[in-house]
């Protein structure tokens, strides 16, 4: 049977006669029985990746490329005059993750499959996500993201667990979505959830009464902290994911022969960052229930976990209060109790315990104590945990250190979402790299090669002018695309530093008044979600927003400038954006930046990388040569050490440069207050000059010095420019999520084939 015959089979009507849902629902059958093809029992080890967030994105696409069945599937609609790409408009994004960790957890799913290594994700069906973010009066505005629908990728199964929260027991649902890796096997995504959740206590945005956890528990991946009730929200979703994710782990490994003595022969559990941490007492206390002993048990668990810090910063170090614990987990409590006398006989040291003078459960000593390893997400953050972050964690246990730089998957980053760049390569280097990504290599061969680095440039003026014809029907913007492309788009943090990019658009904006013109029109492009509770990371957003108006407003800038807000950033728009992209946005303040991964993705796709050597620019950096990105401002050791110093001022800067003082003034200024909301843009103005935690004015000069010369690049040298894309799409192998994966498996794992 061909394409077209098998999805007649199920429409039960001609092509042409099918509405876009009817032929999405269609290929989506066509997945389903593909993949469950492929399913494929498991010998030795199992891993179980567990993590809050997995952003997985739209899948269609996806699943026929892994599938190998894109090609066909396109073609056979095609000649009904359907289109493929209409199809998957159809297709809601799941919102099941927040950034960079979400997204790194989707692509590990994706190598796992691809590697044939047998790795399933655990994590929580959240019906609403993170949030839908639109601009209104150009503030951000949140409102539920559903994704479930009738039609789901995620099937609901029969398979249930007792999770008991604060005293009383809730029945904890488990729907399975598979994951077909590229000419891989096929793992499953265990997404948990309760059967009670109800989605019409949401009103007014995203709110809802946060203390009915039959009703609410699964309703948005972190519902706002800012209040107590919030917390403990959070508290009772991470226990309903490991609780739920220990009673699989050990069902699933009993049902292949382990005795639980053995466990650590039959599973290995990634743990990812904090949120999943009570796992560990969660385990120990089901195998003590299964007769073992405490001692045992914390070996056990202590070689079946292992432990992935994803960050620096101290407020996502969680820490839990104890009377948090005690009232929703009461269950197990006594046993951190116990690890936290286990820990303290190892060490004196009072900063490394469990749990703190101030009754505070760190949630990532747990971690570092009793799992046998402890990773780092690029070279240079491992370092920093090694030497600082968790340096007395590291003198105690050196063993369990390790690094594993980060990577993305090629199929979604590169053949999915830039099909003509993909087009292009394979012409010249054939489709090796598909599954070994150190193939890109062989495009080192045309880097003088003026045909190919034409048909770069030609690649990339077609992406800009897909992501232009988007933005117009989505958001009615228009694009210049004869403009440089230069975006930032990640979550909004103070630490990524959206606001020095905002600063140098508003100099840039003076500058073009005087008359001193940029190299090449400029078109910036923002793309990000702050949390809902995180006031300045929104007030950052409407300075932006009103600069963009003010900016589109003046005829004699807006020749030259031009800055874009994407709404609602996500997966889906990511894939519109880094393939038309010239100037990728990598700016954290050095040594805040765990590694990003953004930055790869923009690399792979052929843009240059303007950047701080910061996570995994550093290593971007190496791979591309110093010639071929755009590296500037303090260096992480230049940071740790103003810190520690403590005598960072920012004001001094402020009333010390002109340049700095014209730029943050600008924001309070009469042009900015007649397009925008003086609360937001006078709270923002005192930040800068007086706290200004994350050091943009120290870095300032240095970045609009770096961001001209790159622009002069551009404008003036096209083939030079077009060479140094080509050298980062050629180096860009070593970031591959396969490769990552093949490290965690040959040093942590220990997976079978
Ligand atoms: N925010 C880091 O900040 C890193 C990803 C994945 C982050 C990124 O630099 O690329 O993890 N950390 O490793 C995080 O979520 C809780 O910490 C991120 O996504």
């Amino acid at each position: 049977m061909n394409f077209t015959e098998t999805l007649q089979n199920i429409t039960k009507k001609s092509l042409s006669d099918c509405s876009n849902q009817e032929l999405y629902l269609a290929l989506l059958e066509i997945v389903r029985q593909k993949s469950a093809d492929r399913i494929q029992p498991v010998t030795g080890r199992k891993l179980y990746y567990i993590s809050a967030e997995f952003l997985i994105g739209k899948l269609l696409s996806n699943n026929l490329i892994n599938l190998g069945l894109y090609e066909e599937a396109r073609d056979a609609l095609a000649a009904a005059g359907k289109n493929l790409s209409d199809i998957e408009e159809v297709e809601p994004e799941p919102s099941l993750g927040n950034g960079g960790l979400g997204r790194l957890a989707a692509c590990f799913l994706d190598s796992l499959a691809t590697l044939s290594l047998p790795g399933d994700g655990v994590g929580l069906r959240y019906h609403f996500g993170l949030f839908h973010q639109s601009f209104e009066n150009g503030l951000q505005n949140e409102k539920p993201d559903p994704w479930l629908t009738a039609h789901s990728w995620a099937e609901k199964t029969d398979i249930v667990y007792p999770v008991e929260l604060a005293g009383k027991t809730y029945t904890a649902r488990l729907y399975k979505l598979a994951v077909t890796g590229y000419e891989g096997r096929t793992n499953t995504l265990n997404l948990f959830d309760l059967d009670t959740i109800d989605e019409t206590i949401v009103k007014e945005g995203i709110s809802f009464d946060k203390t009915e956890i039959a009703k609410n528990l699964t309703l948005f991946l972190y519902p706002d902290d800012s209040d107590e009730t919030g917390r403990r929200l959070r508290v009772f979703q991470q226990y309903l994911m490991v609780s739920a994710g220990a009673q699989l782990i050990l069902a699933e490994s009993a049902a292949r022969g382990c005795n639980y003595h053995d466990l650590a022969d039959y599973a290995a559990i990634q743990i990812n960052d904090t949120h999943p941490s009570m796992v560990i007492p969660e385990l120990i206390r089901l195998l003590e229930e299964k007769g073992i002993a405490f001692e045992e048990a914390v070996d056990i668990v202590t070689k079946t976990c292992a432990y992935t810090n994803h960050t620096i910063l101290a407020e996502a170090l969680e820490k839990w209060p104890r009377a948090y614990l005690d009232s929703i987990v009461p269950q197990l409590m006594p046993i951190i109790e116990k690890l936290d006398k286990l820990a303290r006989t190892r060490t004196e040291d009072e900063t490394l315990a469990v749990i703190d003078t101030d009754d505070l459960v760190h949630m990532a000593h747990m971690d570092i104590h009793f799992t046998h390893s402890t990773n780092g997400v690029a070279a240079l953050h491992t370092e920093i945990l090694k030497n600082s972050e968790l340096h007395g964690f590291y003198e105690l246990y050196p063993e369990k250190f390790n690094n594993k730089t980060n990577g993305i998957t090629f199929r979604r980053w590169l053949l999915e979402c830039d099909p003509r760049l993909t087009a292009v390569l394979e012409k010249h280097i054939g489709s090796g790299f598909r599954k070994d990504a150190s193939e890109l290599e062989k495009l080192m061969n045309f880097a003088d090669d003026t045909a190919v680095l034409n048909e770069l440039t030609d690649v990339k003026k077609a992406n800009k002018e897909a992501l232009a014809d988007w933005l117009l029907h989505t958001q009615n913007i228009v694009l210049n695309t004869n403009a440089v492309f230069d975006i930032q788009s990640k979550r909004l943090h103070e630490y990524k530093r959206q606001q020095l990019n905002l600063l140098y658009l508003i100099h840039t904006y003076y500058e073009i008044k005087a008359g001193h013109l940029p190299a090449v029109p400029l078109v910036s492009i923002f793309g990000a979600k702050a949390a809902p509770a995180y006031i300045i990371a929104k007030d950052i957003i409407h300075a932006l927003l009103t600069l963009s108006k003010v900016v589109a407003a003046d005829p004699e800038v807006s020749k030259w400038l031009q800055i874009v807000f994407i709404e609602n950033y996500n997966v889906t728009a990511a894939e519109k954006l880094i393939p038309a992209c010239d100037l990728s946005e990598q700016i954290s303040l050095a040594s805040k930046e765990a590694s990003g991964t953004g930055n790869m993705k923009f690399m792979l796709n052929g843009a240059l990388t303007l950047g701080t050597m910061d996570g995994a620019n550093v290593e971007i950096s190496e791979q591309a040569g110093e010639d071929n990105i755009y590296i500037f401002g303090q260096t992480s050791d230049q940071v740790i050490h103003r810190y520690a110093a403590g005598d960072y001022q920012a004001i001094q800067w402020y009333e010390g440069d002109p340049n700095i003082r014209r730029a943050i003034d600008f924001l309070t200024g009469p042009k900015m207050l007649a397009a925008g909301h003086e609360e937001n843009l006078s709270r923002l103005h005192h930040e800068l000059i007086h706290k200004d935690w994350f050091q943009t004015l120290p870095d300032f000069n240095a970045y609009v010095v770096r961001k001209e010369q790159a622009l002069k690049d551009y404008a003036c040298d096209p083939m030079g420019w077009r060479r140094k894309c080509l050298i980062n799409i050629a180096k860009a192998g070593m970031f591959s999520s396969d490769r990552t994966i093949a490290e965690y498996n040959r040093d942590i794992w220990h997976l079978e084939k």
